[in-house]
């Protein structure tokens, strides 16, 4: 049957299992815009193309799904850069849809052309301009397979506006068959088990978790496995509830602002256990005093990760999935009593949590402690099965140490980039995904207003997030690097002004509360989440507050602040 491109587009889109889109129109999109109207396809139409890439991503983060994000050529595609930049970063599964002058304009500074794959080319897994509508759905069809396999990513398809309205045969392609791209799925036995026998060995061991067993769907395995073996568990802010937050073995997050028993355990260990990680530097500090004194397993999905920062003495390539089933394949048939040989390990991280766990002073002075807000944010969400977004900065932080988390995908945070203005976006997308569940953003005064204008679409399309916001009237993070790193000289960090965010809220047709008693704290939480509508919460909070434990930028644990 002969389509046109845009109707191909629309039909490749749902033979993929795409429901819902997040995008923006613009003359070159129209003719898929007008392919779209009617279409059996849910668009959500954003109010900033930035707003269009972080929802697709939120949407895949919750989901385990590849995100789908639609834009016009030009501006429109230049201002989902800073997204597709994030999803890279974080190896989030998204295919971004952007439109193109005419193939003949290409190249002669035509009315809003920017040159989107060369502008993105750093940051995209891999993208396509497409010039022959013929190369339409097997460009699709590829777009998808290779955002979601081997290390995830973004994939860009540039959509010349004349390829969308030329015609050609549809059918969508079975398979993909790419000579060049074929990720290694499978553990080498060999090298698994070569894995295996140096834990064996070890008597301090710790299984330092990233966002790839997130990504590998692998956190039952994972779980299964640390249990049998009792090994400890770190995770990076990635892998935030890959691990259950409250179990035994848990010793925090580890990096920078991580707590003082999993930096510890990963000082001292003598055999460190890297599942989808990548040993960035938020993690390892001054490299050459990091991991020096243990044997180092790494297993990536990616090869080009592996020793690429610390040097891996047992490298496994593979899928994480499958390497976890065979290490529990393995820990099955073995006789080792796993909790003798621990005993004396476990004992001493024990010993670090008790001494050195997670706190902050109380409030002398009546006001809040922004600890204290997501605390609250999280005892108010139990049995609501949550899915908690961040923006960046302090209130990030503290979201990561004091939400506690059950399973894997409840918590999307952009970790790599480190984008403000991810967070709303990112709920709205998860919200979409799960229409019946709590969607919580923990944003900081500066940060939500990035892109504050999602609020809009929220409310439009009936996708009730909350947004917490812990208002210190100052540029967080950076006012704490100040006062520690720069002598207090503030510069550039204190908000002069900020929008009365109740009266914002309310304009565009949320809820909007002010919270500056630590009594109301609770109460307030409780109420916005009961109410089927966007709320947003300003939370009043101290300014002085920081954030610690903190290991300074190149340090080493040795140089670890406690409160
Ligand atoms: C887009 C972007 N610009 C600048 C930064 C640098 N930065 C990191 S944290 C931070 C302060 C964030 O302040 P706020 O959102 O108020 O949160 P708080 O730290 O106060 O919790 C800044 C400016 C960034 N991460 N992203």
């Amino acid at each position: 049957m002969k389509l046109k491109g845009a109707q191909i587009v629309v039909e490749s889109l749902i033979a993929e299992g795409v429901d819902t889109i997040f995008g923006f129109p613009g003359g070159a999109v129209l003719p898929l815009y007008d392919a779209l109207y009617g279409a059996k396809l849910k668009h959500i139409l954003v109010r900033h193309e930035q707003g269009a890439a972080h929802m697709a991503d939120g949407y895949a983060r919750a989901t385990g799904r590849c995100g789908v994000a639609l834009v016009t050529s030009g501006p429109g595609a230049t201002n989902t850069v800073t997204g597709i930049a994030t999803a890279y970063m974080d190896s989030i599964p998204m295919v971004i849809l952007t439109g193109q002058v005419p193939v003949g304009l290409i190249g002669n500074d035509a009315f809003q052309e920017a040159d989107i794959v060369g502008i993105t080319r750093p940051c995209t897994k891999h993208s396509y301009l497409v010039r022959d509508v013929n190369d339409l759905a097997r460009t699709i069809k590829e777009a998808f397979y290779i955002a979601t396999t081997g290390k995830p990513g973004p994939v860009l398809i540039d959509l010349p506006k004349d390829v969308l309205n030329a015609a050609a045969e549809f059918e969508y392609p079975k398979t993909v068959s790419l000579r060049s791209y074929n990720p290694t799925v499978e553990g080498h036995p060999a090298q698994v088990k070569r894995a295996f026998e140096a834990m064996k060995q070890a008597k301090q061991p710790v299984l330092y978790i990233g966002g790839g067993m997130i990504l590998a769907n692998a956190s039952a395995e994972l779980a299964k496995f640390a249990k049998k073996t009792r090994m400890p568990v770190t995770t990076t802010l990635m892998a935030m509830g890959a691990y259950p937050t409250r179990d035994d073995l848990f010793l925090g997050m580890l990096g920078m602002h991580g707590t003082y028993a999993a930096n510890m355990a990963m000082h001292e260990c003598d055999v460190m256990v890297c599942l989808g990680a990548r040993f960035d530097d938020r993690v390892t500090g001054r490299l050459d005093a990091f991991a020096k004194n243990c044997t180092v397993i790494h297993v990536d999905i990616d090869p080009t990760s592996i020793s690429k920062n610390v040097t891996a003495h047992i490298p496994v390539v593979a899928d994480l999935l499958d390497v976890m089933k065979k290490l529990n394949a393995l820990a099955e048939k073995d006789a080792i009593d796993w909790d003798d040989k621990h005993r004396p390990w476990l004992t001493r991280l024990e010993e670090w949590k008790s001494l050195y766990p997670l706190r902050y002073g109380k409030s002398e002075t009546g006001i809040i402690k922004p600890q204290f807000v997501v605390e609250q944010a999280w005892e108010a969400a139990k049995g609501r099965d949550p899915i908690w977004t961040t923006e960046v900065g302090q209130a990030q932080m503290w979201a990561a140490q004091f939400l506690q988390f059950d399973g894997p995908r409840t918590f999307l945070s952009s970790g790599g980039l480190g984008t403000m203005g991810y967070g709303l976006p990112a709920a709205i997308g998860a919200q979409a995904a799960f229409p019946g569940r709590l969607v919580v953003n923990i944003a900081g005064d500066g940060s939500i207003q990035m892109n504050i204008q999602e609020m809009i679409t929220a409310v439009q399309y009936s996708l009730p997030v909350k947004t917490v916001i812990l208002n210190n009237g100052v540029l967080g993070m950076v006012h704490q690097w100040q006062e520690l790193f720069h002598g207090k000289r503030y510069s550039s960090s204190e908000f002069q002004m900020n929008p009365d965010f109740v009266k914002l809220a309310e304009a565009y047709g949320a809820v909007g509360m002010r919270i500056t008693k630590e009594a109301d704290v609770r109460p307030a939480l409780e109420e916005a989440y009961r109410i089927n509508k966007p709320v947003l919460m300003d939370f009043v909070v101290e300014k002085e507050e920081k954030v610690f434990p903190m290991v300074p930028a190149g340090g080493t644990v040795k140089e670890m602040m406690l409160l």
